[in-house]
């Protein structure tokens, strides 16, 4: 097995622990992650797609022809660039007038689109690809004292009627993920409520997304979760950093660890807090360790 690692902008911008921890679990689990040269920005399908349908296309099926000369398909690590690559492939393989609009502006930097990969999220291939049965027997921490609050992100949910994204079955899949580590998915109110940061939000107007991640908060601080797992960058960029913030404002008190899975499940496995760049995230998770006994 052999995945082109396509990363997006957060993770190596702002969460590099996201990026080591998907090289390293991977790495246990024996499958290759190949580097996608100069890949671009996917580009984010809350920003792009809403303003310039044709750049959009472009810029991702520009993205896509690297995985096509590494042979190997697209592995994402983040909702939106899961997304947004996913949806440019079916589009582009389904609509040869549009594929060939496409390639005409793609032949000016000679590259040439041709429908050959397909866009997987990390939770796809570690559910389907890798199988929770391998997941179980890879860990070497059992995470049993922990409650997990899950957040699946929008971009990660869209119903199977939608393109092919099938968003239930992909649910199902994270849950099943997180509970192999031993720990408890615990319920909290309006689940899939977005984390806020989506659609341009964060970049354009920071109080409103504000608001919406202080309402999810609220509820898994209800709930009485240790911490919040979730398969997507941009939201852990921002239920990481809007705690600080809507502490200064509000002076609330949020103080709710947040990881992406890939940092969650090298946890599991046993590799170092430092090899995840735990020490990245503005919310410490020093008390949390301690509960594993890491
Ligand atoms: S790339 Fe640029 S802004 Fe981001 S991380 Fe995920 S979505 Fe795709
Ligand atoms: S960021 Fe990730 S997928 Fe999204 S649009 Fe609503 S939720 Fe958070
Ligand atoms: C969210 C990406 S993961 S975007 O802001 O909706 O483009």
């Amino acid at each position: 097995m052999r995945y082109s690692l396509f990363l997006g902008c957060v993770a190596p911008h702002r969460y590099p622990g996201i990026e080591a921890a998907t090289r390293k679990i991977f790495d246990r689990l024996g499958i290759d992650l190949i580097d996608m040269g100069d890949a671009s920005c996917c580009p984010a399908p809350g920003v792009f797609r809403s303003i310039d349908n044709l750049t959009w296309l472009a810029l991702g099926a520009r993205n896509i022809t690297i995985a096509e000369e590494n042979k190997a398909d697209i592995l994402t690590v983040c909702n939106g660039c899961f997304g947004s690559l996913n949806e440019v492939n079916y589009r582009l393989k389904n609509d040869v007038i549009t594929r060939l609009e496409v390639n005409d502006i793609l032949s000016k930097i000679n590259r040439e689109y041709k429908g050959e990969r397909e866009v997987k999220h990390v939770v796809d291939v570690l559910y389907n690809d890798v199988g929770v049965k391998v997941i179980k027997e890879s860990v070497a921490v059992p995470l049993e004292a922990l409650k997990v609050a899950v957040h699946y992100g929008c971009h990660f949910l869209r119903p199977k009627t939608h393109l092919e994204h099938n968003g239930s079955a992909r649910m199902k899949a994270f849950n099943a993920l997180v509970e192999a580590t031993g720990a408890t998915n615990v319920v909290y109110r309006d689940k899939l409520l977005c984390c806020g940061a989506g659609g341009g939000l964060r970049s354009n107007d920071l109080e409103s997304s504000l608001e919406i991640a202080k309402q999810k908060l609220e509820n898994i601080r209800e709930s009485g979760a240790d911490i919040i797992v979730n398969p997507c960058s941009f939201c852990t960029f921002h239920l990481d950093t809007s705690q600080p913030a809507l502490n200064e404002k509000y002076g609330e008190t949020f103080r709710i660890p947040v990881l992406h899975y890939v940092q969650f499940l090298g946890l599991a496995m046993g590799l170092k807090p430092y090899e995840l760049g735990l020490q990245k995230h503005l919310i410490p998770l020093d008390d949390l360790l301690e509960k594993v006994g890491v």
